[in-house]
């Protein structure tokens, strides 16, 4: 029975009905009534559209979840044999912050406001291009000359480049030849100021810092397991040198003091992150897939947490004294930030793919800058006071594809540097 019924039609008729009732609970006491009246009008609607011919041969001529029935394309029929009729199958059924629960579109929490609506600072501030001799590959910041202030460093080709935010012209030193798959920052060695180490082919090459903004020859080693394709660089034990962590497709290692140690026997390809300076955590985690592994600092294995699948990024994610660790999870058109300890996320506009931690204004809570596709978007004080989020354009610099950031300026706020796909860079300032 009920044949021609629409549970979007029924859905539209449903909210009158209830409107009238004064009651808000979802109802399917009046299917019978209230579908007659939709198929008529749906019924209408398909005459006058088979003037012209059958609309579909098959259901591949249809939209997702209809069938062709007799030259029309007829919706699905939302129904188990118990519950009537569902209102969706999948997410892609529902609104935007709305997921198909239990065949029924439930609101997930709406996304903060723009920030315009906030009066913001406006015009928002634009990105600034930093003039390059060649294309990017990497990059990082690193107060190089201990003097507070992080300079920006940029790889290329054959050369490391050091700016200073005073726009005074960049120092280069020469590089080894080769693919960078990852550049890290830290106090590698005894000379003050911050090195550079980068991961070469299946080298980690030192570029020690003479500390005037140029670097000595590299002193390259192996790491300790193949196959490492990505680095973190941070103070796990308040001990200097910085520590370093690598992690690929054999598992991971970390340098701690100079001692070091192999440890995960998994394929960390995805993503990993750790809060610099020890913080409460002391702790690291990697992602393979959906599931993040947190590490104490001796190895071992402190957790095993499976998260929902999206796409491959994480974050460390400060606010106030309470750090954690931050992913994304994708839907039609909008996204979520969940966060790794199981605590309640939150909806953000766009489907971004890739979310960077850094205190733009300074105000000791962390914001976060999102990417995907040609969306660039900053949420400014997530979770907290003046939640907000603006888009920040790249013109024509191309789509982002990597951030880094640090207190170029050393006015104590952070500022975002943005790589984009063909290697040309961008400082953000906002605040
Ligand atoms: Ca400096
Ligand atoms: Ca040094
Ligand atoms: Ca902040
Ligand atoms: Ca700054």
């Amino acid at each position: 029975m009920n044949t021609d019924f629409d549970p979007r039609a029924w859905n539209l008729f449903a909210g009158v009905a209830l409107l009238t009732a004064g009651c808000g609970a979802r109802v399917a006491g009046n299917e019978a009534a209230d579908s007659g009246e939709t198929a008529d009008t749906a019924d209408t609607v398909d005459t006058v559209d088979t003037q012209e011919g059958p609309e579909c041969v098959t259901a591949a001529d249809c939209p997702d979840f209809y069938s062709c029935n007799n030259g029309m394309c007829e919706y699905y029929e939302h129904h188990d044999g118990w519950i009537p009729y569902y209102e969706c199958y999948s997410n892609a059924e529902c609104g935007e912050f709305e997921i198909c629960e239990f065949g029924y579109c439930e609101p997930f929490g709406y996304p903060p406001p723009s920030c315009t609506t906030r009066q913001l600072p406006d015009p928002v501030p634009l990105p600034l291009p930093i003039p390059t001799e060649s294309t990017v590959l990497a990059l990082t910041f690193a107060d190089v000359d201990a003097d507070g202030q992080d300079e920006l460093v940029l790889a290329t080709e054959t050369e490391l480049w050091v700016y200073e935010p005073d726009g005074s012209p960049a120092t280069a030193s020469s590089r080894e030849l080769g693919p960078i798959l990852a550049m890290v920052a830290g106090s590698f060695d005894a000379v003050p100021g911050e090195d550079v180490m980068l991961l070469v082919y299946e080298s980690l090459a030192l570029y020690g810092s003479n500390g005037d903004g140029t670097f000595a020859a590299p002193t390259t080693t192996l790491p300790p397991l193949g196959s490492v394709t990505r680095l973190l660089a941070a103070e796990l034990d308040e001990q200097p040198p910085t520590d370093l962590i690598g992690w690929g497709g054999l598992g991971a290692f970390m340098d701690r003091n100079g001692q070091t140690l192999v440890f995960g026997d998994q394929q960390y390809g995805i993503a990993g992150a750790v809060h610099p300076f020890g913080t409460t955590a002391s702790s690291i985690v990697l992602r393979r897939g959906a599931v993040v592994d947190v590490f104490a600092l001796d190895g071992a294995v402190l957790a095993g947490i499976n998260i929902m699948d999206g796409p491959a990024t994480l974050a460390a994610f400060t606010r106030g004294s309470d750090d954690e660790y931050l992913y994304l999870v994708n839907y039609p058109g909008w996204s979520r930030v969940e966060r790794v300890n199981g605590v309640q996320g939150w909806s953000v506009p766009g489907e971004p793919e890739r979310l960077f931690a850094g205190d733009i204004d300074g105000d000791g809570n962390d914001d976060l800058l999102f990417f995907g596709g040609d969306q660039v978007m900053v949420e400014m004080s997530p979770g907290g006071e003046g939640d907000c989020t603006y888009g920040i354009p790249l013109l024509a610099a191309g789509i982002a594809s990597e951030a880094v950031v640090g207190d170029h300026d050393g006015d104590g706020n952070q500022e975002f540097a943005i790589r984009t796909d063909v290697g040309e860079v961008l400082l953000f300032d906002g605040g």
